[in-house]
């Protein structure tokens, strides 16, 4: 097998060769890239506060598959499990509600340090970064629809206080890590039906965001970033947080913004945005989704889709300015294999772009040589690249496709069908 796969890898380097590409570099350039891997898809979103909401905010979690993690040590387990099968060195990405309550009701607005350090132990024994999202959803205080921008003072201001929170708990982890930590911003806010007021609830948003921005926390430390949505359940005709709003206001306080592939239209190109916003802000979060008809956050697969976008990050020269998280949620099959195939299927888009003779193509465009453009662009499509797909899980010690699989299946049958939920 070991023969084989340096065998298929050095037709394919020499393949490779022949465009101006060299594999040894790209495999070493890709191996130190890490993602954010996002613990929600490890229990349906539910984490682990003593009250609990149902899933709220327009965001919805389908089908009943067992074992999903009840409590912090099984979704540690299922994560180290996930990290041993995807090559690399990666990220943990934590939402506020995944806080050790150790069984006490912390109220979204008094939650601090002291219910992440056990994460932070675990990060640094793991030597990993962690990432933070405040959690403005499944609570009494974000069921009508309003959050940041809602016009009751004293929820507005208790989510202020929330993401206040969430900024210093940030701050500490890229502090504790010594490894900056992304806190990004999501909030439900919006209107099923025809909203009058559009101007007062966004200004009230903004105002919000003013007042939490406020604080500066070292770059070294601390980054934070916005996350625009087109549309959601129940927020069918307004969203108070747009892509122009948060586009706006990130390019005038110097944030990132973050792009969900599942808050678009759905013909709407998200490759195409890369090299505007490039261009202009410090730096992008991608939270990668699969939209099915709708932001139904779908496993990514290695598609057209993913490919584009990071076609567009590397032809751009891009990759240092983008971080990349992943966010979809799918309860239909073995959790643990979905972070593990979503987060593989990133990885080869990633290393497809890589692979991408840019230099040559762009000649061929400069010189409106469009015929060989295409022809070139196409005939990348049956280069060996499964070849070195298979030789950087090799290097890293990870079995390759469909290899997983099979440690999936006995970590089903060991673990996870053990758990009664
Ligand atoms: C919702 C956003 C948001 C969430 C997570 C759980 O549409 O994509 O990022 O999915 O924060
Ligand atoms: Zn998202």
């Amino acid at each position: 097998m070991k023969r084989k796969i340096i065998q298929a890898y050095k037709c394919a380097r020499e393949k490779y060769q022949k465009f101006g590409i060299n594999t040894d570099l790209v495999i070493k350039k890709i191996s130190k890239m890490s993602l954010s891997i996002h613990c929600w898809q490890g229990d349906d979103v539910r984490g682990f506060e003593v009250h609990g909401s149902e899933l709220s905010g327009g965001i919805q979690v389908t089908g009943n598959y067992p074992g999903r993690a009840r409590n912090i040590d099984e979704l540690r387990q299922d994560i180290e499990k996930a990290l041993s099968l995807i090559p690399g060195r990666h990220r943990v990405n934590l939402h506020s509600i995944y806080g050790d309550f150790s069984n006490k009701k912390v109220d979204r607005n008094e939650i601090g340090i002291e219910h992440f350090k056990s994460w932070v132990d675990w990060a640094k024994d793991k030597k990993i970064g962690l990432d933070f999202n405040a959690t403005l959803f499944s609570h009494p205080f974000s069921i009508d629809g309003f959050t940041l921008s809602s016009k009751d003072e004293k929820i507005r201001k208790f989510w202020i206080e929330h993401v206040q929170c969430c900024r210093e708990i940030a701050a500490y982890f890229g502090k504790a890590l010594n490894n900056p930590s992304i806190h990004n911003l999501w909030i439900p806010d919006g209107m099923k039906d025809v909203c009058i007021d559009r101007i007062g609830y966004r200004s009230l948003l903004k105002d919000s965001l003013d007042k939490i921005f406020s604080k500066k926390y070292p770059e070294k430390f601390l980054k934070d970033s916005l996350e625009p949505k087109l549309f959601g359940i129940g927020s069918e005709s307004f969203v108070t947080g747009s892509f122009e709003f948060y586009l706006s206001y990130a390019l005038k306080n110097n944030l990132m913004l973050c792009l969900d592939l599942g808050h678009f239209h759905p013909t709407e190109s998200v490759a195409d945005k890369i090299s505007s916003l490039l261009l202009f802000m410090k730096g992008i979060l991608l939270h990668i989704s699969r939209g099915v008809r709708w932001d139904s956050d779908h496993i990514p697969l290695f598609d057209d889709t993913l490919k584009e976008l990071f076609s567009e990050i590397v032809r751009c020269n891009g990759l240092s300015k983008t971080h990349i998280g992943l966010d979809y949620f799918d309860a239909t099959l073995n959790r643990v294999g979905a972070l593990v195939l979503g987060a593989r299927s990133v990885q080869k888009a990633i290393l497809y772009a890589l692979l991408e003779p840019v230099k040559i193509l762009k000649n061929f465009e400069e010189k409106k040589d469009y015929l060989a453009r295409l022809g070139t662009y196409e005939s990348l499509k049956t280069m060996p690249f499964s070849a070195v797909w298979n030789y950087f899980c090799f290097i890293s010690d990870v079995p390759s496709d469909p290899d997983w699989l099979q440690e999936i299946k006995t970590y089903d049958t060991k673990i996870l069908t053990r758990r009664k939920n």
